[in-house]
Parts: structure tokens; C-alpha cells; sequence
């Protein structure tokens, strides 16, 4: 009867971390140091510029994430900021995220920390950045200097936020910088990425070995998606047994393998419509089809919103058998009432997945604030907090005031 009782009241567990995401590059503003800089300038795409002067005001935005009950947040080092120059490390820099951790943790607020956020230094992209190996011992130094910076303030790390995104867009799109579209780099890339969490991983447990530290919790945040098939044909199912082990879990069963998580961290938004008609790694792998039923709701950049997709990866995540925090799951719309449906139907997923036995801790919406994202620029408003970007100031939306009772009490109605 119990357990009957718990479910319909939607509980979630006492230590639940509740929060939202952010990344350095897309709220700091004014990372001039970094790659993404330099190209978006020349690339003639919107700015980042002063993004939402978080940088400046992050006292008043954790504030206002205080306010919401929000327990935990993550955010992301700005590596640009911190070695400006190679091998050249700026201790005032160190110092502001010191200070950003410290100011989270007088109010009681969890910091989980993500090392590579997209953006790199631009020495670094100068050098060949993540294609050459030899250039990997300069993330690994960077992370040993912010791990010794900050180490006895953060328990939970998160080394590269979704590295199968950044090798699509940065590796084979070609959208983002540095623009290449090379199977044979990309393939390079992706193993550097692995090996250097690899090698992170293990360099950061012996810091805080060294320091004589409890034991961190160190992940990756990996995108997934769900995938629906356009029709039941042979073909699309084997699609999506091939999307999902390639895109969705390859990486995770590379890092599990070597036991080097101590988390999964989720980031989940939408599911692919998969519609294959002809065998080609092209068609199997990334040919999408369209669902415009009306009962499939879209955000404001066109991506289906599909909640239940989220329990059933949960439930495939459990085959690993670690904790797993949602580090990012989002809308951009500029219905607030939408956001709060969004968020509602995605935590009672969670919950589904909770009571199934998948070992989920926490759950960070994207975003604090809206921000930066991208190639897209400033219009897609993911914020639970809406920013003016001409005056800087912010106002708490609606959907914000819904979360932070579930933030609160633990409990969705
Ligand atoms: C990502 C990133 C974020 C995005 C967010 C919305 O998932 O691409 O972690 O930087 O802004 O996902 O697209």
C-alpha cells in the first residue's frame, strides 16, 4: 500500500540535489581568450559579448537560486580564463572561481564543476587542439591545477560536458569551430577525448588522495536521446540499435570498462524521429524524419519534446550500476506555462525511472538563466530566470516559482 501511496504523491529521496546548469562561455561573458571568440567574429555570428554578466553578478544570481530552493548548481571553469597563455596560469582567475564556489557554499548549495565546457583556450585550438595527442598533457595540467584550486570545497566533477556533441558539431557538421568535417580527425578526437577523462580521472582521485581528502565524485555528462522509428521496418530498428549504441552509450561503455566513473551525468532534451530507407552509414545513422502530429509538442528551435524518452534511457543507464544525476534536461520556449509542463512531465519520467530501480540523484534544469547558446545566439530562452540582456536585469519566471516548490518540498503535485 505504501509504496502505491508514494508513487502517486510523487516523492522524490531526501538528499535529492535539485538545482540548474550553466556553463562559463555562455553566461560569464566576455571570455576573450577562448576559440569560440575569436570565431564567432569571424564567422560573422551573434556575439557572446557581455553573455549575462554572470561574471559579475553571480552573488546576486545564486541569490535568486537560493531563493528558488535550489540545493546544488552546476557550473563550468572557464579554461581561456584560467591559462590565458599556455602554461601560464592566472591566479586572479583561479581565485574568482574559488570565490564562485565559496559564495555557493555559504549558501548551502552544492557546486558540481565541469572542466571542458565546449570552449578551449585559443592557444590550445592554435595548436591542433583535441586532434593531436600530444596536446592532451595540457587539458590533463590544466584540470590538475583546478582540482588542487578548488578541490576541498567540490565533491562532484564533471570532466568534458558532452563529448560526442562537441565531436559532432566541432569534428563532423563542421558548425562549430574549428569547423572540420573529417571521419578520420573525428575518429582521433573522440579517442583523445576519452583517453584524456581517463587520464583526468585518475590524476584527480590521486590530488585528493594526495591532500588527504574524502574520495570526490568524478562523471561525465553524456547527451542522449531518445529514438522513435518512423515506421517498424527492419531498417529503422536497426537504426536505432546502432544510434543507440554509437551515439547514446558507446563512450559509457568505454569509461565503465576502465572504471573511471563515479556518476552519469544525463544531459537529455529530445528523442529522433528515425526514418532510414536506405542501408549507408549516412541513412543509419543520422537521417531523421519529421513527427508533426499535433500531439508532439516542439520547443522554440523545433526539437520534439518527448518526456517519456527520458525514463526509458534512465532505465537503460541502469545497466551500469552508478549513481546518475540529470546534469541537464531543458526547454527553450518563450511560453512560460510550456516551460513548467516541460518540467513537470520530465521530473514524473524521473520519478518513473526512480521506481524502477535506477539509481538517480539529483536533477539540474538547463538553465539558471537564459544565455548564450551557441550558433543560435541569445533568441532560444532556456532561463528559468528571464534575462534582459539590455539592462542585465533579471525576473524569476513563473515555471521558476513551480520548480522551486518541488526543489523545496520534494514532492511534485
Ligand atoms: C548542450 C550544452 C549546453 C546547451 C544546452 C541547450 O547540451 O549543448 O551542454 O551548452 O546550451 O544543451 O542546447
Amino acid at each position: 500500500m505504501g509504496d502505491g501511496i508514494i508513487e502517486a504523491m510523487i516523492k522524490f529521496p531526501n538528499d535529492f540535489l535539485w538545482g540548474a546548469a550553466t556553463s562559463a562561455y555562455q553566461v560569464e561573458g566576455n571570455n576573450s581568450n577562448a576559440d569560440w571568440w575569436v570565431w564567432e567574429k569571424a564567422v560573422g555570428k551573434e556575439n557572446s559579448g557581455d553573455a549575462c554578466r554572470h561574471y559579475e553578478f553571480y552573488e546576486q544570481d545564486f541569490d535568486l537560486a537560493k531563493g528558488l530552493h535550489h540545493n546544488a548548481h552546476r557550473l563550468s571553469v572557464e579554461w581561456s580564463r584560467v591559462e590565458p597563455e599556455e602554461g601560464k596560469f592566472s591566479q586572479k582567475e583561479l581565485q574568482h572561481y574559488c570565490d564562485v564556489i565559496q559564495s555557493l557554499r555559504r549558501r548551502k548549495i552544492e557546486p558540481l564543476v565541469t572542466l571542458h565546457h565546449f570552449t578551449n583556450p585559443i592557444w590550445f585550438s592554435k595548436k591542433g587542439g583535441w586532434a593531436k595527442k600530444e596536446n592532451l598533457s595540457c587539458f590533463v595540467r590544466f584540470c590538475d591545477v583546478v582540482t588542487r584550486a578548488l578541490a576541498k570545497d567540490v565533491h562532484y566533477w564533471i570532466t568534458i560536458n558532452e563529448p560526442t556533441i562537441y565531436l559532432f558539431h566541432s569534428y563532423l557538421s563542421g558548425t562549430w569551430p574549428p569547423q572540420s568535417t573529417s571521419r578520420w580527425i573525428a575518429k582521433i578526437v573522440y579517442d583523445n577525448l576519452a583517453t584524456s577523462h581517463l587520464e583526468v580521472y585518475r590524476r584527480m582521485h590521486d590530488i585528493y588522495k594526495e591532500l588527504n581528502l574524502l574520495r570526490p565524485s568524478i562523471g561525465i555528462a553524456q547527451h542522449v536521446q531518445a529514438m522513435t522509428p518512423s515506421t517498424n521496418s527492419l531498417l529503422n530498428q536497426f537504426a536505432i540499435y546502432l544510434r543507440h549504441k554509437i551515439c547514446n552509450f558507446n563512450l559509457l561503455d568505454r569509461l565503465n570498462k576502465h572504471k573511471a566513473m563515479d556518476f552519469i551525468g544525463i544531459n537529455y532534451y529530445s528523442r529522433q524521429m528515425v526514418d532510414v530507407k536506405k542501408i549507408g552509414l549516412f541513412d543509419l545513422l543520422l537521417k531523421m524524419g519529421k513527427d508533426n502530429s499535433p500531439e508532439i509538442q516542439k520547443n522554440s528551435l523545433g526539437w520534439d519534446i518527448y518526456p517519456k524518452g527520458l525514463s526509458q534511457l534512465l532505465l537503460k543507464v541502469k545497466k551500469y550500476n552508478l549513481p546518475v544525476i540529470i546534469a541537464e534536461n531543458g526547454i527553450c520556449t518563450l511560453n512560460d506555462e510550456q516551460r513548467w509542463d516541460f518540467i513537470d512531465q520530465h521530473l514524473k519520467s524521473v520519478h518513473h525511472a526512480l521506481a524502477q530501480g535506477v539509481d538517480v540523484r539529483g536533477y539540474l534544469y538547463w538553465s539558471l538563466l537564459d544565455n548564450f547558446e551557441w550558433h543560435q545566439g541569445f533568441a532560444p530562452r532556456f532561463g528559468l530566470i528571464d534575462v534582459d540582456y539590455k539592462t542585465y536585469a533579471r525576473a524569476i519566471r513563473k515555471s521558476a516559482i513551480k520548480f522551486s516548490e518541488v526543489c523545496k518540498t520534494g514532492v511534485l503535485v
